[in-house]
């Protein structure tokens, strides 16, 4: 019992001295109640001082806290840039964040938190995350229901959690003239999605997911969301010869389908959106990429009810580059939202970087103007800071770096749609078929018959170069 005392005393003492060193804080750090003026959860003043609202500085500034190629405003291809982007802050990275890896614990220690997972921790960080929206100026955010509210002991009190921090985020949203760009649950974290959520074996995951999943549509409805995203983390096996993989998939099939019907049951209009990852944590997850999900979609008739989310570090992961996955869901109608990061060249795994490559950067706005835009989805940051990265201003500095190079890449886009060359090229490379036979065999009128007597006629084809390199030349003129 002593020995209790004098641990909790230690504690408090550590969480005190925290406080006292930051200068912020004005009660103790797990207060529910109001304290000294203070707002009921315990944290008085800005949680960013001495940072204010970032402003486009333009491309000679040297201010780290500025933007010098994304100018919100500024209209590039007949659209506002912030209509192209439509750019987004993910929660859960920048807020739930903690630096922690496999083989290390958290880095970070924010000044607004106290190392707890209470309610009163939850909406303060509710309000650190939407004074850091207003003064970078984004407009959008995107959250898991488990980063934002502390899981309760049933589902009742676990939703209960949630409702209270949502009702925060809402009069947040309202005040800020901040929306949610999509919700999502997380069906991966918790022991009892070890097997799956939808894919689980067992018939109570499964019941406990479509739960999970209802109540965080009906939140994501209430907070304006523009979208739902279904990221399976553990939608996949370890291992084949435990697995019934055809069962599976129906499960998942049925799954979705009804999270479809429960969306038009309550009126929620958003865009229910599938995000391919290939693998990690499972071995093989099922929509290993964005060709797997189409044929997933197609095969259990739920095209029409679903996009995808492309995410650029898991195009990578499934050995495929971010503008392949972006032109296979554009081609196909599937493009709904785009998760904005980039891997490591050298690291094979998910590493969720902000993208600062302004060639990869310009691949991706080529996919986004081709697409016309891609609201009502944007560019979620779906980006965390490095291990090493410890201050608070480094959370501002990579959002600004990654949307100034996305910025950059539409600039670029602009000037290649401008100067035109490459479309002429490689409209010119399909010359060929801008002919009478050509047309024949894009109608689907040209048989083997007639194709074999054209040969006849015209004997062996010139081939002319396919022109790369010159391809090449042009793109890498406008970075
Ligand atoms: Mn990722």
């Amino acid at each position: 019992m002593k020995f209790k005392m004098i641990l909790l005393l230690f504690l408090l003492a550590l969480v005190v001295s925290t406080v006292n060193a930051e200068g912020q804080q004005t009660c103790a750090a797990n207060l529910e109640a109001k304290c000294d003026g203070g707002s009921s959860d315990g944290w008085k003043g800005e949680f960013f001082p001495g940072i204010s609202k970032i402003k486009y500085e333009g491309p000679t500034s040297k201010n780290p806290l500025s933007y010098k190629w994304y100018n919100a405003e500024e209209e590039i291809l007949g659209k506002k840039m912030k209509d192209w982007f439509r750019f987004s802050v993910a929660f859960w990275h920048t807020f739930r964040g903690t630096g922690a890896d496999p083989f290390g614990a958290p880095t970070k220690s924010w000044p607004w938190e106290d190392g707890t997972n209470s309610l009163a921790m939850a909406k303060r960080r509710m309000r650190a995350h939407f004074e850091f929206m207003d003064k970078l100026g984004v407009e959008r955010w995107c959250f898991h229901d488990r980063d934002i509210a502390p899981d309760g002991k049933t589902l009742m009190e676990t939703n209960a959690n949630l409702d209270e921090v949502v009702a925060l985020a809402k009069e947040l949203q309202e005040g800020n003239k901040i929306k949610l760009l999509w919700g999502t649950a997380q069906l991966f974290f918790h022991p009892r999605y070890m097997h799956g959520a939808a894919t689980s074996s067992e018939v109570g995951v499964y019941a406990y997911a479509a739960a999970q999943v209802k109540k965080a549509l009906e939140v994501t409805h209430y907070l304006g969301g523009e979208n739902y995203v279904f990221w399976g983390g553990r939608e996949g096996y370890q291992s084949l010869l435990n697995t019934d993989m055809q069962r599976e998939l129906d499960h998942l099939a049925r799954f979705l389908k009804a999270a479809a019907d429960y969306k038009k049951k309550i009126g929620f209009n958003g865009t229910l959106l599938i995000e391919p990852k290939p693998q990690e944590p499972t071995k093989h997850q099922y929509d290993w990429d964005a060709a797997t999900a189409y044929a997933f979609l197609q095969k259990y008739g739920l095209l029409g009810e679903f996009k995808l989310n492309i995410e650029c570090n898991h195009a990578t992961l499934s050995g495929h580059s971010c503008h392949h996955e972006l032109e296979t869901a554009r081609i196909n109608g599937l493009l709904g939202n785009i998760d904005a990061n980039t891997g490591d060249p050298q690291i094979g795994w998910d590493t969720d970087q902000f993208l600062t490559d302004i060639g990869e950067a310009t691949l991706v706005m080529l996919s986004v103007v081709r697409n016309g835009g891609i609201a009502p989805g944007g560019f979620n940051f779906d980006a965390k800071l490095r291990r090493e990265s410890t201050d608070v201003e480094d959370l501002f500095i990579a959002h600004i770096s990654g949307m100034d190079t996305l910025a950059r890449g539409l600039r670029n886009v602009a000037k290649l749609t401008e100067d035109g060359s490459l479309a002429e090229l490689v409209r010119k490379r399909y010359q060929s078929f801008d002919t009478e036979i050509g047309a024949l065999i894009e109608a689907g009128k040209a048989d083997f018959e007639t194709l074999e007597k054209k040969v006849m006629e015209w004997g062996e084809p010139s081939v002319p170069s396919g022109k790369q390199e010159l391809a090449e030349m042009i793109f890498q003129s406008a970075l």
